[in-house]
């Protein structure tokens, strides 16, 4: 079997202090949770960024403080900006994250409801506009699917030209408004996926160690971290990101499955040498 991509979802847009305190907005906290999910076993960070009051924001310049400043400690970690960026943003606004020229950034392949009023929306139009600037600075998607009719429109894409094979996609499960993070739903997501794709599981809250477990056993990638879940075990506040992927590389170990460096990441997701 590959060897495991741990992703470290360090940050998220909207997760908040008040949900545990260790929620990195500055800089130095950035650096400080990057480092710690790196050091654990991570080879991939998942980027969004906030301004120090907690605000999340897709600027340019604030993408590059950041990068900047893990790559300086880590330099060979392979960054994920978000183009979703937060609820409400616009379509430019959020693919200024592109600016950093990184190997490899999200792609969210459709609209869904995201809890109380807000509606994360991901027009067909929307999914091609981004593909297209992806495509044309040679940046691989990582396809984020929030549910199954989302894998359908990136293949239906696909045919046209604006997704190319291997594909890579994060099933992200457990949303309030997506699919559920279950083992069925698990199986129904992985079963829909052509073959020759890679893909990683992203659960949220309680889903996140249980799918872990799942993907590790079917060969999958695995995604945790504080936008996705605050706690190490239910009620138990997670320290860091690097406790969190710490888990992850003990539940891999007991299943018998590999780590993979950023290097071996690299090859694993066929993605191109940073510019
Ligand atoms: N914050 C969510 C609205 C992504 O990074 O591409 C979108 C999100 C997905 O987090
Ligand atoms: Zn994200």
């Amino acid at each position: 079997m590959e060897k495991l991509i741990i992703t470290a979802a360090i940050c998220g847009a909207e997760v908040l202090k008040e949900h545990n305190p260790a929620v990195p907005y500055t800089v130095e906290e950035m650096l400080r949770e990057a480092k710690s999910a790196y050091d654990a076993g991570a080879s991939i960070i998942h980027l969004h960024v906030r301004w120090d009051d907690g605000t999340p924001t897709q600027d340019a310049g604030r993408f590059k403080e950041v990068a900047d400043a893990i790559l300086k400690a880590i330099p060979d970690v392979i960054l994920l900006p978000s183009t979703g960026g937060a609820v409400g943003m616009t379509n430019d606004e959020r693919l200024q994250s592109l600016e950093l020229n990184p190997e490899i950034a999200t792609l969210d392949c459709g609209t869904l409801n995201f809890g109380g009023d807000d509606i994360f929306e991901n027009t067909e139009n929307t999914i091609k506009y981004f593909a297209t600037r992806m495509n044309e600075k040679g940046i691989k998607p990582e396809l984020e699917v929030f549910d199954k009719s989302m894998i359908d429109m990136v293949l239906r894409l696909q045919k046209k030209g604006f997704f190319h094979a291997p594909l890579h996609f994060d099933f992200v499960m457990g949303v309030n408004g997506g699919i559920s993070g279950d083992i069925r739903d698990f199986a129904f997501l992985r079963g829909s996926i052509p073959a020759g794709s890679t893909y990683t599981v992203a659960g949220v809250g309680r889903y996140e160690f249980p799918l872990a477990a799942l993907s590790i056993i079917d060969g999958g990638h695995v995604r945790v971290g504080f936008e996705d879940n605050v706690y190490i075990s239910k009620g138990v506040l997670a320290k860091s990101n690097g406790e969190l992927v710490e888990k992850v590389v003990r539940l891999a170990k007991e299943l018998g499955r590999e780590i993979a460096t950023p290097t071996e990441a690299r090859e694993i997701l066929g993605l191109r040498p940073r510019g």
